[in-house]
């Protein structure tokens, strides 16, 4: 009886399986491909990628939110989302973008446009001191990984139109790359008709100096190129060392509509640039000072450029870890190209050429190949691991495909949902990457998630790479537009939790609430605050109207994660000052009457106390 019993039991729950599966994907998911244990593969993949209450990820994700303006930061395996940083636009949720300091470094703009997320290195391996990440505005920013927060905007570069190839490091962070997508006269200000496209408009890459010690950095030195739409980039490292790539579509110097202008030749180019050599050039005084910075011209400079064609309006461009290919990645077609940075020094040094574009040499295809890997449909991007696997996007075909370096042979694809752009592996832009997980960050998700209307979210989806067969483990969702991302290793990052007091040097900073109040000079009104657990002192700021109020509110707190806020009605004014930090704001009384202030991050049990009033007293 009981072994009939049990039967039965298995019967309904075969049926049950299957009436599940025909549900399809409202169903809940039923276990596939059972292992020997009885343990199904679904299990396994959460079991891999689940972080339990109170554990902590391996790794930091870093992912670029494209025209979001903005960072997004991810643990890995969990894909849990553990902060926005906010870096080219306002994000009122840390006060970003409101208080003078911020808003000084965004200089009016109020969006940016994300896309290469690039960490800092030393000796070619993540050091966990610095992000940088380019915006396509001519711009690129630095994070300290610290304490997670934007230090410095560079630019609009002068001569720059469209960064889209940042912001890609030097193996031991001396530079970050940046060059125009879409070309223009240069000087900026020449408006030239587009009739001279293909002679009067200029390509520029640039290269954003970074001082070793501060990451501070500054404009650098630039290179002329042809008017070609400079795409992706990335650096030499070990062997090639000193040189870095640069693809691009559009060499047909195409005007109009670009899908078949700029598609008409089987091969565009990738660019490879002496960068050790176009330094020395720049430091030598060579080139022409433009728009405040020193532009080389390749053909008045030899040495400094090379063109290899790749087909077929490549997108990609990734140097392998050892730094002896350079794989890029025509998006036209079905392969993606393997470049010999050994055989592109032997032709560059026999003179092995077939032509020049505007004086740069374009070297011979035949003779700096290594292979056209057949990875499948449109690729895009690649990655690498540890073991000489190499990892390529493909949009087309919407998947990953695994291949070999050496034996360029195919041996794994998994499908994307849906259409992948970037890929990120673990420590995959180092000289010794990790394996372990690769991310693909997909342009389309429908279907996947519960519908949140038309606006529908990007989907990052988590690859087990530490096995033969790649393995989908995880479904995440993020916010628009994930370019690129980068994963470091946890126990790089070294953070502050407060902002010691000893360190704080702000003219303005009080410490003790019997230092804080208010002063006037003429029009001009400073208000030093205090904001401590649960007052914000002075409670009353008087001030007249059409008075220049100057509000710095120091946080004297140095516990971790007591952070205060300072929102003032009506008058658009949204701080927030972590522990040990001081902000100023500085705003026009132009309205008068009665405005509260309060705290607006829920600090205590009396944080609803903590608030004041700015009362603004009416012009006579
Ligand atoms: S890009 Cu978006 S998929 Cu801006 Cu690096 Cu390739
Ligand atoms: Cu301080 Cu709420």
């Amino acid at each position: 009886m009981r072994s009939k019993s049990w039967i039965t039991s298995a019967a309904v729950f075969v049926i049950i399986v299957i009436i599940a599966s025909a549900a399809g994907r409202c169903a809940p998911s039923t276990p596939k491909g059972r292992k020997a244990g009885g343990v199904s593969d679904i299990a396994v993949a959460a079991q891999k990628t689940y972080v339990a209450p109170g554990d902590l990820d391996e790794y930091y994700m870093f992912a670029s939110g494209g025209h979001s303006g903005q960072v997004y930061v991810y643990g890995v395996p969990s894909m849990r989302h553990l902060s926005t940083i906010p870096v080219f636009a306002p994000y009122s949720a840390t006060g970003y973008g409101y208080d003078d300091e911020s808003k000084a470094m965004l200089g009016g703009l109020t969006w940016g446009d994300v896309h290469h997320p690039s960490l800092s290195e030393t000796g070619g391996d993540y050091d966990g001191r610095w992000l940088f990440v380019n915006d396509i505005n001519g711009r690129v920013a630095r994070i300290d990984l610290r304490d997670f927060k934007t230090k410095q905007i560079l630019g609009p570069i002068p001569n720059i139109s469209g960064n889209h190839a940042g912001a890609f490091i030097t193996p031991n962070s001396e530079y970050s790359f940046m060059a125009s997508r879409f070309s223009a006269p240069v000087p900026r200000t020449n408006a030239v008709s587009i009739d001279q496209y293909a002679s009067q408009y200029k390509g520029i890459i640039a290269a954003i100096a970074i001082d070793p010690k501060t990451g501070q950095m500054s404009p650098g030195f630039q290179i002329l190129t042809p008017p070609f739409d400079w795409d992706l980039s990335d650096a030499g490292k070990l062997v090639s060392d000193g040189w870095a790539f640069f693809s691009c579509y559009n060499s047909e110097r195409g005007t109009g509509k670009l899908e078949v202008t700029a598609s008409q030749r089987d091969r565009d180019y990738i660019a490879a640039i002496n960068w050790k050599e176009a330094a020395k050039a720049a430091a030598a005084g060579q080139g022409d000072m433009i728009g405040g910075v020193r532009v080389l011209d390749p053909k008045k400079v030899p040495g400094i450029m090379f063109l290899m064609p790749c087909g077929k309006s490549p997108h990609g461009v990734d140097v392998s870890p050892d730094g002896k290919y350079i794989v890029g990645s025509g998006k036209l077609q079905g392969v993606t190209t393997v470049f010999n940075f050994e055989k592109m020094i032997t032709a560059i040094r026999n003179k092995n050429f077939t032509g020049q574009e505007d004086g740069i040499p374009v070297l011979k295809y035949e003779a700096i190949k290594d292979a056209e890997v057949a990875v499948g449909l449109g690729p895009l991007h690649t990655q690498f691991g540890p073991d000489g696997y190499a990892y390529t996007s493909l949009f087309v075909d919407s998947a990953i495909a695994k291949w070999k370096l050496g034996t360029w042979e195919v041996v794994d694809k998994v499908p994307m949902s849906y259409s992948i752009g970037h890929l990120a592996a673990a420590e995959g832009d180092t000289v010794s990457p990790d394996g372990k997980w690769l991310v693909g960050l997909n342009k389309l998700s429908h279907g996947r998630h519960l519908s949140v209307g038309p606006s529908q979210p990007e989907s990052s989806q988590l690859v087990d790479i530490s096995d033969e067969k790649m393995k989908l483990v995880y479904d995440a969702f993020t916010e628009p537009e994930p370019h690129y991302a980068q994963i470091i290793k946890a126990d790089k990052i070294h953070t502050i939790e407060v902002y010691p007091k000893e360190e704080n040097h702000h003219p303005l900073a009080v410490w003790d609430v019997k230092d804080a109040g208010v002063t006037r000079n003429g029009t001009n009104v400073t208000a030093k605050v205090v904001l401590v657990r649960s007052t914000i002192t002075p409670s009353v700021i008087e001030v007249n109207q059409g008075d220049l109020v100057n509000v710095a509110l120091t946080n004297i707190e140095q516990s971790t994660d007591e952070l205060h806020g300072f929102g003032l009605i009506d008058y658009n004014i949204n701080i927030v000052v972590d522990p040990g930090e001081t902000k100023t704001v500085t705003f026009r009384a132009d309205k008068p009457g009665v405005f509260a202030y309060y705290c607006t991050n829920f600090c205590s049990a009396l944080h609803q106390e903590m608030q004041g009033y700015l009362i603004v007293k009416p012009r006579g």
